[in-house]
């Protein structure tokens, strides 16, 4: 799975790029760098994890501990996934089942079995009116809001550095847009964004998520005051990197004509967002397609989740709501999934606009040699493809082969994606990269939101 996802990504990438440079819009040195990386064939990914990866995303499943043992589900599990929930094994009851003595077993199989396997992981969930365990259902108050501090804070340092995201709060409002009432609800309004803070200092490395379900059509309260609650975090500097849409196609509910709409609305506000907890009713193929379409089109839309891999495994079962059936079989969605996946454009990103032309950025590459002890490096920064909202840089690094590359992006502009490159960004502002394997040629994609000024870059070699 993750040893063939980057090669696929870069290749969908490539060829991505060279329709465009067959186009004519490239610069010539562009169309060389293309032409001699390229890598091959243009096959169609053949599973779920990368096909997603080609256009930067994953596909992920909610993974049950107490299911590891059955090879049938776990075989299915590690082929087709590269990012993995943990169903039960992370929230509150399970990881502090009495207060301040935490439990981390069952989430550190199901955490070590996806590592295992080549796949991320979302930790879910940290606050949360559910799966509290007793002695926290009892509490109110200033005992509640000193737990749930304390609980964030040693959880997340028992994850520290290894989690991709977390659902840092879970399911806190109401249908009609207020806030739900709940023990943690009554410890004070802000009780949300005490929650947020205290994860950003737990652990700076992980992205922090608001997680719900029935927040799908951009016309519903409910999804209008989670709105409103991020855009209020954005503006006031609290920290929130992403917004989850449970996405539970189950029940009576089924995917509203104006998804994309909600998920490119909650994106515009400088947030990643990912379908955390998909299942369909009866896994009917064009809201499968759909809800797929709408993710690839909005580039920080940045992956999708299943919940659950087989039917079977679903905590809806009777709706057979999944990808595969109860004998492991992949479904018609699962093909009408993975063919949205495979058509997808470069990414995360929107559906291809047409690249503009004529260079709009404002300042010229930047060369930044640095000489520590025993070795230098440079890093040299060239313009790639460009869109109406987002552009590429190409980086290569001459000199030492044992090199940091550290990447500061003037705000607003924020960190997409990257390529052929091990990259983490501790903020959308920050990145940090190192080789991967993939040579010294390397690139990042920047949302411009409204500015293309390029970051400055520094090299530091070992
Ligand atoms: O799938 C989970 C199921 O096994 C548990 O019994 C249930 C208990 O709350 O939680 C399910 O997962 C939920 C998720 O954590 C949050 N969103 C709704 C999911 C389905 O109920």
């Amino acid at each position: 799975m993750a040893e063939s996802s980057s090669d696929l990504r870069r290749r969908r990438w490539w060829r991505s790029t060279t329709t465009r440079v067959l186009a004519g819009v490239a610069t010539v040195a562009a169309t060389a760098t293309v032409l001699v990386t390229a890598p091959g064939a243009d096959a169609a990914a053949s599973t779920l994890g990368a096909a997603a990866a080609q256009s930067g995303r994953y596909f992920g499943t909610a993974i049950a501990a107490g299911r590891l043992s059955n090879s049938a589900y776990t075989t299915i599990a590690a082929r087709e996934f590269n990012m993995v929930t943990p169903e039960n094994e992370m929230k509150p009851d399970a990881t502090e089942p009495n207060q301040n003595q935490f439990n981390f077993s069952a989430g550190d199989q199901v955490y070590n079995w996806a590592v295992s396997h080549g796949s991320k992981v979302r930790g879910h969930t940290l606050a949360w009116h559910g799966q509290q365990p007793g002695w926290m259902q009892n509490m109110g108050g200033s005992a509640l809001r000193s737990a749930m501090i304390n609980h964030i804070q040693k959880v997340m340092a028992h994850y520290q550095g290894k989690l991709a995201y977390w659902d840092v709060v879970n399911e806190a409002f109401n249908e009609d847009g207020s806030r739900r009432q709940s023990n943690l609800q009554g410890t004070g309004n802000d009780w949300i964004e005490v929650a947020f803070k205290t994860a950003r200092a737990a652990d700076p490395s992980t992205k922090l998520c608001y997680n719900d379900y029935n927040i799908d059509n951009w016309s519903y309260g409910k999804t209008q005051g989670v709105y409103r609650m991020v855009q209020d975090f954005k503006s006031r500097g609290v920290p929130i990197d992403c917004v989850g849409l449970q996405a539970h196609f189950t029940g009576g509910s089924s995917v509203p004509g104006n998804f994309q709409q909600t998920i490119s609305s909650f994106a515009a506000l400088g947030v990643d967002v990912a379908l955390t907890e998909v299942d369909v009713t009866n896994s009917n193929t064009s809201q499968y397609s759909a809800l797929t379409q709408a993710c690839v089109n909005v580039a920080r839309c940045v992956g999708i989740t299943v919940w659950g891999v087989r039917d079977s495994d679903s905590w809806r079962s009777n709706e057979s709501p999944l990808l595969f059936d109860g004998n492991g079989n992949k479904k018609a969605a699962y093909n009408s999934v993975l063919n949205v996946l495979n058509s997808a454009g470069p990414g995360p990103t929107t559906t291809p606009t047409t690249p503009t032309t004529t260079p709009t950025d404002t300042t010229t590459p930047t060369t930044t040699p640095t000489t520590p002890g025993g070795g230098s490096c440079t890093a040299t920064l060239s313009a790639g493809q460009s869109w109406g909202d987002r552009y590429n840089l190409n980086v290569s690094v001459s000199g030492s082969s044992s090199w940091t590359v550290t990447m500061n992006v003037p705000s607003p502009e924020r960190i997409s994606t990257t390529w052929n490159v091990n990259a983490t960004w501790p903020s959308s502002q920050v990145l940090i990269a190192t080789p991967n394997g993939s040579g010294n040629n390397w690139g990042v994609t920047i949302m411009t939101n409204g500015n293309r000024t390029w970051p400055s870059v520094s090299c530091s070699a070992s």
